[in-house]
């Protein structure tokens, strides 16, 4: 498998083996995410200094709005970090450009 492939096939075994615990593997509740994203995203976290702030996320994130969410709003959670982080990576290699 190509690096992308092992990627996507991560994201999935992720939000599953968070999703199943409560049974309903289908979407992760409000106590599921919060376990992965403590787990998975310690770093992201640490940015997050509000606990108010992952709560707000959550919120937008749940575009249906039944409080829990499904792997596609799960994706945006993914992409949003990774948009972020795109910018920062972008940043650094510009910064190091310069030094060059
Ligand atoms: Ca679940
Ligand atoms: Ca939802």
């Amino acid at each position: 498998m190509t690096d992308l492939e092992k990627c996507m096939e991560s994201l999935i075994t992720i939000f599953h083996h968070y999703a199943d615990e409560d049974g309903d593997g289908k979407t992760l509740s409000k106590k599921e995410l919060n376990k992965l994203i403590e787990t998975e995203l310690p770093t992201f976290l640490k940015t997050q200094k509000d606990p108010k702030a992952v709560e707000k996320i959550r919120k937008d994130l749940d575009q249906n709005r039944d409080d829990k969410l499904d792997f596609e709003e799960f994706l945006s959670l993914v992409v949003g970090l990774s948009m972020a982080c795109e910018k920062c990576y972008v940043l650094h290699e510009q910064k190091k450009g310069k030094k060059c």
